[in-house]
């Protein structure tokens, strides 16, 4: 009995080891399509869903086209967990791109890190993403290099701020990792931190957290959350009396919080990791299609997930003319493509890419914007640098 057992798991896994490279070549894409983190992972979703058809549009790999396979990964670890073990084990993807957050990749990336597929994070911006593993890097550049611009920002436009109160979702591992950020910047800066306030990212009201930080009396305000508990809580902040600068962080950075701070949402700045003025060939021609199909500049968010596929894409084609793709087994490819991902260079909307030897990206150009709503609905980011 046992013996079988053994024969057929054995079996299992050398024809597991032997699976070929469908064609159209399938990458996974595991972004928020559900939950409030959906207001972040929509935009993915869109860029994602745009590098796929720009680049078939141009051959794909070299003549092969891809097929993006979508799993809902939501906004909590079980989802994104569940998300990569079916790209991994039923859609026999190639890579993935996702998830949406760190507090996510740190619990579903070691499942890709275990079964030896290579993870590309499009959103993943706290500390000690590429250390997951080997198979994991970024293309979403760290908060500790994101962050401190749009503090230096703020204090361009009012250089007399001297007292700040900081806020941030402690469930949440990006929000945590950059609120440490912003509260070592501040101080780098000479700003005195009056009041630190926690907060969970399922909180609706934070009338607690608003009282202290108007009997701080403070001249900046830096929130670390998500999309909804973050937009929330900057209305509730200016509803409630406060009139100083708002910087907020990543999890703010987009337009879908208008919906949520409506006009209140107006003046927050927000550090960028892209621009669509970004001068990049590459970008240029990124910015054109996307406006004529959308009608607006791409966001932040669908800029790095068009990264994301487009980088997998290149290192794929660098193995496809090694060897046809269709040649390798899908494990030795999985392993080959996680080489070829940290040893290229990309010319990506986010301008030129490249990797550490760890996953960590490097890139070159950081920006900061500043919202400015039209009215309770509509509203624009404007670039300040
Ligand atoms: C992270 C993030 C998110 C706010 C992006 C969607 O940066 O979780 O790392």
């Amino acid at each position: 009995m046992k013996r079988l057992a053994f024969t057929v798991t054995f079996a299992l896994l050398a024809a597991a080891q032997a699976q070929k490279v469908q064609t159209p070549v399938p990458i996974g894409v595991a972004v928020a399509q559900t939950s409030n983190t959906a207001l972040l992972g929509q935009e993915q979703v869109i860029g994602a869903r745009f590098a796929e058809k720009f680049l078939n549009a141009r051959g794909g790999i070299n003549g092969t086209p891809i097929k993006l396979v979508f799993q809902d990964a939501a906004g909590d670890e079980n989802s994104a967990i569940n998300a990569f073990q079916n790209l991994i084990t039923k859609e026999n993807v190639v890579g993935i791109v996702g998830p949406t957050l760190s507090q996510q990749a740190f619990a579903a990336d070691p499942i890709a890190e275990r079964a030896k597929v290579p993870v590309l994070g499009p959103s993943n911006t706290a500390k000690g993403i590429p250390q997951i593993g080997e198979f994991v890097a970024r293309v979403s550049a760290p908060v500790a290099v994101v962050a401190p611009n749009a503090i230096k920002q703020a204090l361009k436009l009012d250089p007399k701020i001297k007292k700040v109160a900081v806020l941030y979702a402690q469930n949440d591992a990006f929000s945590t990792s950059e609120t440490g950020t912003f509260q070592e910047t501040a101080k780098a800066q000479g700003l005195n931190v009056a009041t630190v306030q926690k907060f969970q990212t399922t909180d609706t009201d934070f009338t607690t957290q608003v009282t202290a930080v108007l009997n701080a009396d403070v001249d900046l305000v830096i929130v670390s959350g998500l999309a909804a508990d973050g937009g929330n809580l900057v209305k509730q902040l200016r509803q409630l009396g406060y009139k100083g600068l708002i910087i907020g962080g990543n999890g703010l950075n987009t337009s879908n919080i208008f919906s949520v701070c409506q006009r209140y949402c107006d003046g927050i700045i927000i550090a960028q990791a892209y621009s669509p003025a970004q001068p990049s060939a590459a970008n240029q021609v990124f910015v054109k299609e996307y406006r004529a199909q959308y009608k607006k500049d791409p966001p932040q968010f669908a800029a790095q997930a068009y990264a994301g596929v487009q980088v997998m894409v290149e290192a794929l084609k660098a193995l496809d003319r090694k060897k046809k793709l269709a040649q390798w087994d899908l494990g030795e490819l999985r392993a080959a493509l996680n080489k070829q991902i940290l040893a290229g260079k990309y010319n990506t909307p986010l301008g030129e890419l490249r990797f550490e030897k760890d996953g960590e990206i490097i890139q070159k150009d950081f920006y900061v914007a500043q919202i400015k709503m039209k009215d309770a609905r509509t509203g624009s980011f404007v670039f300040l640098k």
